[in-house]
């Protein structure tokens, strides 16, 4: 089965990028013919001369990026993107969710459908949509959130992923809080689930564990592909009987959202290191397995500075350490193990109950996704899905500095010219609240 990619503004076309790039030369890597076929399905259709084209329809209000991203790729020899898969204007939104929302995603919404339309009867069976983008600037946030409510009408019952970047907290746009909150609070009523990012973690992982010392939006792009491609490339389900599994998205959407209430997915993997150095290093299990492990409870996104003094809760009091961080609670995880001896790899860390909220069995809330084919040149890599408290700081931060901006009423003038009134701000800060509140009492019970 096969995913439809949209990919919005600048940052959706770079990361989008990057993704199907790393996706193909894993695809292509070596000899193992079921697991390139399966991912070819997923993500490429070929032509009659084998060439392998993009699923993806490519959306920015400015040209510049989507024809470096379309010559990048027809340029790599290994693959490219349809020559007529694309829509562009002159002018971008401005960095306004409203220009997007309300002027440009109306105005050219048949054009995009009919991009969309096209790529998905190129699919045998669709395994589902999945939209690529910023929250912070106009045409990602705003045409994004414009572009998944029309495929949720066109597409009722498609799984659909949204996959964000988050903007570094000190940001170079004055109104990215207020594109976030009316991003995500609207694509909280669309999706089925929000895979984030935070360009802010991404980049500390640049610098601390790939020693990369001018860090470009390209080195972060590839990191946010490294951890999303490990999710999305096939893998062995508990029940696919050996064989790839053919629904990523719905076995994504199942395993990790069972509440409409908690849609919020974070990644980590281990290993990451300098390309320079994978090539010299042997890994056995249980070593990162453990790692991951605290990662997870400390809400540490990257194997370096881990507190280890986050314990695993005794009873029901979930408290504070000496250092400040507090435990982790998730709702669901998801677990994925790429490269040899995977079979052997011991994972009941992972099954403890202490981890997970009171309300799920652990049987419910654990999945284990298993490929013995090498992932991205690691012998072997193992990636964490997670839903559960780890994005409340950044969210409620988010909230609280929009909500500060808004008290003022400033920059609000610029959205209501477009069309976006007090009202429809104050509606995504109550849901938005909700869904804090909600993650918050994770904790408690
Ligand atoms: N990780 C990553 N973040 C990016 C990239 N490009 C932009 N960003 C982030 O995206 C936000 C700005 O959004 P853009 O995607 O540039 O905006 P846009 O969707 O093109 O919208 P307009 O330019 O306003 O029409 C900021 O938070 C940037 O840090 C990228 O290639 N990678
Ligand atoms: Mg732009």
């Amino acid at each position: 089965m096969s995913i439809v990619t949209v990919q919005l503004g600048q940052c959706g076309n770079q990361v989008g990028h990057e993704l199907f790039d790393i996706l193909c030369s894993d695809a292509r890597d070596g000899q193992r013919r079921e697991y390139g076929a399966a991912s070819c399905e997923r993500f490429f259709h070929q032509t009659m001369h084998g060439e392998l084209v993009a699923r993806a329809v490519l959306v920015d209000m400015e040209p510049k990026v989507i024809n470096q991203s379309m010559g990048k790729a027809a340029k790599s020899g290994r693959w490219r993107y349809g020559e007529t898969s694309h829509f562009s204007q002159k002018q971008g939104s401005g960095n306004n969710w409203a220009n997007g929302y309300c002027v440009h995603g109306p105005g050219h919404r048949e054009a995009v459908e009919e991009l969309v339309r096209r790529e998905v009867e190129r699919c045998d069976r669709l395994a589902g949509l999945m939209a690529v983008m910023s929250v912070a600037g106009g045409t990602g946030s705003g045409v994004g959130t414009y572009v998944t409510q029309c495929l949720r009408d066109v597409y009722p019952k498609s799984f659909i992923l949204n996959h964000l970047t988050w903007p570094y907290e000190t940001g170079e746009v004055i109104v990215q809080n207020y594109n976030s909150v009316l991003t995500l609070a609207h694509l909280y009523q669309l999706s089925d689930a929000i895979l984030v990012h935070e360009n802010d973690t991404v980049h500390r992982i640049c610098s601390q564990l790939l020693k990369i010392k001018h860090i470009s939006f390209k080195d972060v792009n590839r990191v946010i592909s490294h951890q999303l491609g490990s999710v999305l490339q096939p893998a062995l389900t508990t029940d696919s009987h050996g064989v790839y599994s053919r629904n990523p998205l719905g076995d994504l959407v199942s395993a990790l959202v069972c509440h409409p209430e908690y849609k919020l997915l974070s990644v980590c993997n281990v290993p990451q290191m300098p390309s320079s150095s994978i090539a010299y290093s042997t890994f056995s299990w249980p070593g990162p397995l453990r790692h991951l492990r605290q990662m997870l409870i400390s809400n540490t996104k990257m194997e370096e500075g881990i507190d280890w003094q986050v314990r695993t809760p005794a009873g029901s009091e979930r408290t504070r350490t000496l250092t400040g961080a507090s435990f982790n609670t998730s709702l669901a995880n998801l677990l994925i193990l790429r490269g040899k001896d995977v079979y052997s790899a011991d994972t009941g860390c992972f099954e403890d109950p202490g981890l997970y909220t009171s309300w799920l069995s652990s049987a419910e809330a654990f999945n284990l996704w298993k490929s013995p084919v090498p992932f991205n040149k690691y012998e072997k890599s193992a990636t964490l899905v997670c839903n559960s408290q780890s994005l409340l700081r950044p969210l409620n931060n988010m909230v609280g500095k929009a909500w500060n901006m808004f008290a003022s009423r400033a920059y609000i003038h610029q959205y209501i010219k477009f069309g976006i009134s007090e009202e429809d701000f104050l509606d995504s800060f109550t849901s938005l609240e909700q869904v804090i509140s909600s993650y918050s009492q994770l904790g408690k019970t």
